[in-house]
């Protein structure tokens, strides 16, 4: 395969290409005369490659090769101090109509941002690699495999995309092959370099634009390095793209964990889970069981597409093959799953502090800090610092396949049958534990209704309480309303009697003594397990107002320590606090104007009448 195409004045892009995809040559020639750079290089995904390119970004500056044993063939990388995030503010859906996007998306003229980008990206690699990636979400071998091309000119993104989805020659043989549709995904830090001018460790521009257009599913992402605004198989195609697919072709494109639990009789569970951003989806994904006799096996910890299969199921994959996950509070003692695939090395590192025997530290990773640290804005750090050592939104992007526990049905096409979904959010109040819905129409309504307290995962403010839809928020590529009804939709084109269980958890509440009550991490299998036995028609649950919760006598809490007030008041339903939380969800429900589906007002009004009764 034809590797690197250095434009000199003539080169011919399309003799030069390793494809006869005549979209995608087109695609490449167009943005190369855009943004000029000094070669291209068409990624193959291979070893060879991938190590001239990672020993390229350690004679950048921007990968620090790691020595300690404890993290082989992995690296360290440090962004500029304002990349750290993905910037909500800065993410654009252009549809054609501003209706189409709905109140939760920042939304512009479409031709209106063509042009500020063609301005944007003008000249923008010069002096640069652009890089071609072709890859594809979800295994080659799908019924409808959903390709795309990222074109880059950061060899970092390079280097995370081949860990967090298929990449390089085998998607590129397989798209040339059936001809098939992509996703055109332009990446671009901003930085174009004058001939002679010295680079950066971590190019990127002030100016960041994470753009979407979804009637002709493009993404545009311009002025930043850093996962999800760069990384664009990852947010932008597989949830705000692909959302907008989904409702197109019947299925559903979530933020949302995998996770199968065989029982000690045997039984196999799927169970997928919708968090916010770091709330404990990658957590609850790499759970060790406290219970005896139960297994777990992950399939995936953020993203997942759901279809319904012949039967009437719900089917559920994972279209990523990596982990971006949040550093801070993980460690041996909170997610030994995570540790052991980190442990494997081949892992990027973003954002997290250096130690001085050649690995990387972040809070949590062990219980005391090492005496020294380099920080990651690269500046001594010694425990007494009054400032974290990793940023709270330091990631570790790891190959999923170098996990122990990874379920085989991981490689599988078809994907696995859902048999309950949790909706999740971090809030210190009002939410207990674990809440059942009643039926498939009130669990819509938890999704609906989901809320937590902002995190480092987003740039602005943290811990303020926002309505964050099925973890949704961020990521909907459409009018919040419509996504609401097409959620409807797809469940009427299953089997009722197929259709998983919904059920609203809170592993963040505060006790009396303003402490999270409720244990969490690896004890949250208690919950799983009660979840399970309810599916079953084995356990007993409280009809409260917001839906079936556990009595005390129908969790498992053997072995567990918890004191009676916390387990009470991580269960406990306050009217006065749904009293609040009603008049909220009100408001919140005003936004929706005339999208707002029916069912899921009538839902409000009749948990409200519950409410006043109670
Ligand atoms: P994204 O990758 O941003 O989508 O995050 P995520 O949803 O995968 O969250 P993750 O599992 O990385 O957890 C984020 C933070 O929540 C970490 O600091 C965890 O330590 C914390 N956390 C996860 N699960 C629990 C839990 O059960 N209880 C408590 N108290 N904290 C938890
Ligand atoms: C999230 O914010 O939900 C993430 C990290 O998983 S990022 O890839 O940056 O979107
Ligand atoms: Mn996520």
């Amino acid at each position: 395969m034809v590797a690197t195409v250095a434009m000199t004045p003539g080169a011919d892009i399309v003799a030069e290409s390793p494809t006869t995809h005549t979209a995608l040559n087109e695609f490449v020639s167009q943005i190369a005369e855009l943004t000029t750079p000094d070669r291209i290089h068409w990624v193959d995904g291979g070893e060879a490659e991938n190590r001239r390119l990672t020993d390229e970004l350690v004679a950048a500056g921007t990968l620090t090769r790691l020595t300690s044993p404890e993290f082989p063939n992995s690296y360290a990388a440090f962004s500029d101090p304002s990349d750290v995030a993905r910037v909500e503010e800065s993410t654009f859906i252009c549809s054609e109509r501003e209706e189409d996007a709905g109140f939760t998306n920042n939304w512009r003229d479409p031709e209106e941002m063509r042009r500020t980008l063609s301005g944007l990206f003008s000249g923008s690699m010069a002096g640069r690699t652009m890089y071609v990636i072709p890859f594809v979400m979800g295994p080659l071998d799908a019924a409808d495999p959903k390709f795309g091309v990222e074109i880059t000119d950061s060899a970092y993104v390079v280097a995370s995309m081949r860990i967090m989805t298929r990449i390089g020659a085998r998607p590129l043989a397989r798209m040339e092959e059936l001809d098939a549709e992509f996703v055109p995904a332009v990446h671009s830090v901003g930085a174009p370099l004058a001939p002679g001018e010295q680079d950066v460790p971590w190019p990127c521009h002030d100016d960041k634009h994470i753009v979407h257009f979804p009637e002709t599913r493009e993404i545009w992402s311009f002025g930043s390095g850093y996962g999800g605004n760069a990384l664009l198989g990852k947010k932008c195609f597989a949830l705000r793209i692909a959302s907008v697919m989904g409702r197109d072709e019947g299925w559903l494109a979530e933020h949302m964990l995998i996770l199968k639990l065989t029982s000690p009789q045997g039984r196999t569970h799927y169970i997928s889970g919708a968090f916010p951003s770091a709330c404990g989806k990658t957590n609850l994904a790499l759970i060790d069981p406290t219970l005896e006799g139960w297994t777990a096996e992950t399939l995936g910890d953020d993203i997942t597409w759901i279809r319904p299969g012949d039967d009437g199921e719900l089917r559920a994959i994972n279209p990523e093959t990596g982990y971006f996950g949040v550093a801070p509070g993980t460690g041996w003692s909170t997610n030994a799953n995570a540790m052991r695939a980190i442990a494997k090395g081949n892992s990027i590192f973003t954002n997290c502090a250096l130690t001085d025997d050649g690995g990387v530290w972040w809070e949590g990773l062990t219980e005391e800090p090492p005496a020294h640290l380099i920080d990651w804005k690269g500046e001594d750090w010694t425990p007494d610092a009054d400032r974290p050592a990793a940023h709270p939104n330091a990631r570790f992007c790891t190959p999923i396949e170098q996990t122990d526990m990874l379920a085989e049905e991981f490689h599988a096409p078809e994907g696995v049958t859902l048999d309950a979904i949790l909706f999740g959010g971090r809030r210190k109040t009002t939410i207990p534990l674990v809440t059942e819905a009643r039926d498939w129409t009130h669990g819509i309504f938890f999704g609906a209704t989901l809320s937590s307290e902002t995190t480092a995962a987003a740039a602005g403010e943290v811990g303020r309480v926002r309505r964050d839809p099925m973890a949704m928020l961020p990521f909907i590529g459409y009018d919040a309303g419509d996504y609401l009804k097409h959620w409807i939709e797809v469940s009427g084109a299953a089997d009722p009697e197929k259709l998983p269980g919904i059920f609203l958890v809170n592993w963040f509440r505060r006790g009396r003594d303003g402490k999270i009550a409720w244990p969490g991490f690896a004890e949250n299998t208690r919950v799983l397990t009660w979840i399970i036995a309810r599916l079953e028609g084995r356990a007993e649950a409280r009809e409260t107002p917001i839906g079936l919760t556990p009595t005390p006598e129908s969790l498992e809490l053997e072995g567990l320590d918890i004191s009676d007030e916390a387990l009470e008041d991580s269960l406990r339903v306050d009217p006065a606090e749904w009293r609040a939380e009603l008049d909220d969800i009100e408001v919140w429900f005003d936004r929706f104007g005339d999208s707002m589906p029916q069912p899921i007002l009538d839902e409000l009004q009749q948990l409200r009448e519950r409410v006043d009764a109670a």
